[in-house]
């Protein structure tokens, strides 16, 4: 059975805070009575009835190496328990480090997909080696993911185009999107979805808007695309920067669609 687990943490965001109320919001949206359960292909996801919502990690105000450990501990003790996949919901972008360093020490390193219009490769940013814009720096420089590929990526700087060379990542920038990248993916396979790789029109209630992103149907159709992934995290949706919950709608969606993916 698939257990969601909520990590409400903001203090890494560069720009804005406001993602650590995003799991909330997003697994309200299934009460709210606009849309059904279901998923496309046909399958009844009701997140509180036949899947597991843990209780949240408690790191919404806690900094730095602190907020780490907890996240790194709580996500080691759920995945040895050996009882279904997790799907780990931000906050942002930062909790993916201390996410994935439990997996690699309960399991072995893994294979990941990041969509996100950023790479997130910076040895550091603003001198926070924690940033949201750093968390694929430390895993690749610690060796603590198998493989790193990245799409819909639209933002490079030299220094990420440099980061991504000396550590092998590859990269399908946005511009040269296309799903022939699919059939290469390795196992065990692990999904990291930054919100902001859809387009600022599908999903305003993001900090960080880049034009020229996904529309919801490319990302869904990518989602639906894969294949079975050991565990996945959905991250950056802010939903102070959102409009009538239309961006936790969109969340919403591909939280069901994920679930399909983990079993
Ligand atoms: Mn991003």
């Amino acid at each position: 059975m698939v257990r969601i687990l909520p990590i409400p943490h903001d203090v890494n965001s560069s720009y804005l805070r406001g993602t650590a109320g995003g799991p909330g919001r997003i697994l309200a949206q299934e009460h709210t009575g606009s849309a059904n359960v279901y998923a496309e292909g046909g399958r009844a996801i009701r997140i509180h009835e036949d899947y597991q919502v843990l209780d949240e990690i408690p790191v919404a105000h806690m900094q730095g190496e602190e907020a780490f450990q907890r996240i790194r501990g709580r996500v080691q003790q759920e995945l040895s328990g050996s009882q279904g996949p997790l799907f780990c919901f931000g906050g942002d972008h930062s909790i993916s480090y201390p996410v994935l360093t439990a997996y690699a020490t309960v399991h072995q390193p893994v294979h990941v997909l990041q969509l996100d219009a950023h790479s997130d490769l910076y040895a550091n940013l603003d001198g926070n080696p924690y940033s949201h814009a750093s968390p694929f720096a430390r895993l690749l420089e610690q060796k603590l993911i198998a493989s790193l590929t990245q799409v819909g990526i639209r933002s490079l700087t030299p220094h990420q185009r440099e980061q991504a060379a000396r550590y092998q990542v590859r990269i399908i920038e946005m511009k040269e999107l296309n799903q022939s990248w699919i059939r290469d993916l390795r196992h065990p396979l692990y999904l990291s979805l930054d919100m902001d790789v859809l387009d600022p029109a599908f999903a305003p209630g993001i900090s960080h808007y880049e034009p020229g992103g996904m529309s919801s149907r490319q990302l869904l159709d990518i989602v639906q695309a894969l294949p079975t992934l050991i565990g996945a995290d959905l991250v950056e949706y802010n939903p102070a920067r959102d409009i009538h919950d239309m961006t936790a709608m969109v969340a919403y969606r591909l939280m069901k669609e994920i679930i399909c993916k983990l079993g």
